[in-house]
């Protein structure tokens, strides 16, 4: 038998439940779960009071990003160890075409980039502006790139931003795919207008992003990527939702039948918009990222709305940005790089601010960590799970494992930590990828280039439960003879 490890004396957690059993592995794959498991010869990990469970996805990253005039710090080797480091073993990033730019070419240029990675990866598309070549390219990802996610930014105008007439396009031919179309939602047009209102009163400095995105310019544009959803009957992602607004949109939805899903990042979850206000510009800047944080309310409601299952899925949208390149935007708070990082520490701080206080079970943990997004993006049970024929991809969590969270101990590319000095209980103690050991004992052994991209196939048979506006009876003409 090729190479064989053993699991031994952990407790599996799965979505589904946690029960005491040992997992073999056999090269790459998950082989069995169970007690009293035949590993004559199998390399002996030990799990004794540890949890065993499937590893994390991040479904949003951005690693080596061009992005307002530099390119994130994070490249997909660094990030992707940092994420072993967290116990996060696959990643979804962002292709994302420059507006005129062939969605094929920029993929391409994605794929070289990501090559590299240290664990598997998979990737979005964006659609960034439309014309016939860019139905076509969908076409050509979605059936042979193996790309089932389309997104769509409805923000960043003069950039990236998609207006109505693009969402209603790039929505149905994702429909018509089978594929999912994602949004992070917030209206450019008011976000550009604010902007320019608040840079005019004389705030410059990192205090005036939030003041030129407040939850109302999320919420609308989450309604209206909603309603454009349900009148085309396409199912719809939206990204990093932040807010009050957001969610309630997404639960109204939800509410009805619609087929939404719905993304919050660990540090909407925790951090506050209180550090706009830091004395220290470096301090300040560094919170820079789109939708911004809130005022705390926003975040005891994103905490109800992932207990609530309103919101499926965690992420860290990991986007780094080193003082230096913030500094663009010293004297103009609109020119400052916006992303934050986080791709190491999600699982930490949604084990500790999560399960240590009640809020999520275990399971209810690895449902929103990994499982549900390999569901959503459809590569469950090969990702997501621990069960036979799952690729081995694996965190033996330790629940008692106490750190403070610094840059001076993070792995990740970045001069910067958004959690510094936070006291964190539970984490990665060991993380397998595909097998092998590539985190354990506080060390890294990720190897570069050994992650696979991972095809996420459409659904072709998805789309028939699709709810459409109950209005919408079946359009037929009249006879006028
Ligand atoms: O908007 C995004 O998701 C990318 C450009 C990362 N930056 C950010 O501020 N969220
Ligand atoms: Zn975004
Ligand atoms: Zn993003």
């Amino acid at each position: 038998m090729a190479n064989l490890k053993i699991i031994q004396g952990g407790t599996v957690v799965t979505a589904e439940g946690e029960t005491r059993a040992d997992v073999l592995i056999e090269g790459e794959t998950v082989v069995a779960v169970g007690l009293d498991l035949a590993a004559d010869g199998a390399e002996v990990i030990d799990a004794t009071g540890a949890y065993v469970m499937p590893g994390g996805i991040d479904p949003h990253t951005h690693m080596e990003l061009p992005f307002m005039g530099t390119v994130a710090s994070e490249d997909f080797f660094s990030g992707t160890s940092a994420a072993a480091a967290g116990g996060t073993t696959m990643i979804l990033d962002f292709v994302i075409p420059a507006p005129q730019q062939r969605l094929m070419d920029a993929y391409k240029q994605w794929r070289e980039w990501a090559a590299k990675s240290a664990a598997d990866y998979s990737f979005h598309v964006a659609v960034t502006w439309w014309d016939q070549s860019v139905h076509d390219d969908m076409g050509t990802l979605a059936t042979e790139h193996g790309v089932n996610s389309f997104k769509h930014f409805m923000a960043y105008k003069n950039a990236i931003m998609c207006d109505d007439e693009v969402l209603v396009n790039s929505f149905s031919r994702a429909r018509d795919l089978g594929a999912l179309a994602t949004v992070h939602a917030e209206n450019g047009e008011l976000v550009y207008k604010l902007q320019q209102e608040i840079f005019d009163k004389g705030i410059t400095g990192p205090e005036g992003h939030p003041l030129s995105r407040p939850p109302e310019v999320e919420g609308e544009a989450a309604n209206r990527a909603i309603r454009i959803a349900e009148v085309l009957g396409a199912p719809l992602y939206l990204v990093h939702t932040s807010c009050i607004d957001a969610l309630e949109a997404v639960t109204r939805a939800r509410l009805e039948g619609q087929r939404v899903f719905a993304e919050v990042l660990a540090q909407h979850l925790v951090i506050d918009d209180s550090h706009y206000r830091n004395p220290s510009w470096e301090h300040a800047a560094h919170y820079v990222m789109s939708p911004p944080f809130r005022s705390k309310e926003h975040q005891d409601a994103l905490w109800r709305g992932l207990q609530g299952g309103m919101l499926q899925t965690t992420a860290t949208d990991h986007c780094c940005f080193c003082t230096p390149q913030k500094a663009a935007g010293k004297d103009d708070f609109r020119k400052i790089p916006n992303g934050t990082g986080g791709v190491e520490d999600r699982m930490s701080v949604l084990w500790h601010h999560g399960v240590r206080t009640g809020r999520l079970t275990p399971s209810e943990f690895v449902a929103v960590t990994s499982t549900n997004a390999a569901k959503i993006f459809n590569i469950h049970p090969r990702k997501g799970s621990l069960q036979p024929g799952a690729d081995a991809d694996i965190v033996i969590w330790d629940p008692e494992q106490t750190r403070t969270i610094s840059k001076e101990t993070s792995h990740q590319n970045v001069d910067f930590n958004i959690y510094e000095g936070m006291e964190v209980t539970g984490g990665a103690a060991t993380t397998l990828s595909r097998g092998n050991v590539v985190w354990a004992d506080g060390e890294l052994r990720t190897v570069k280039g050994a992650g696979k991209h991972i095809d996420r196939p459409c659904f072709p048979d998805y789309w028939e439960g699709q709810t459409k506006r109950n209005t919408l009876a079946e359009p037929t003409a009249v006879d006028r003879g």
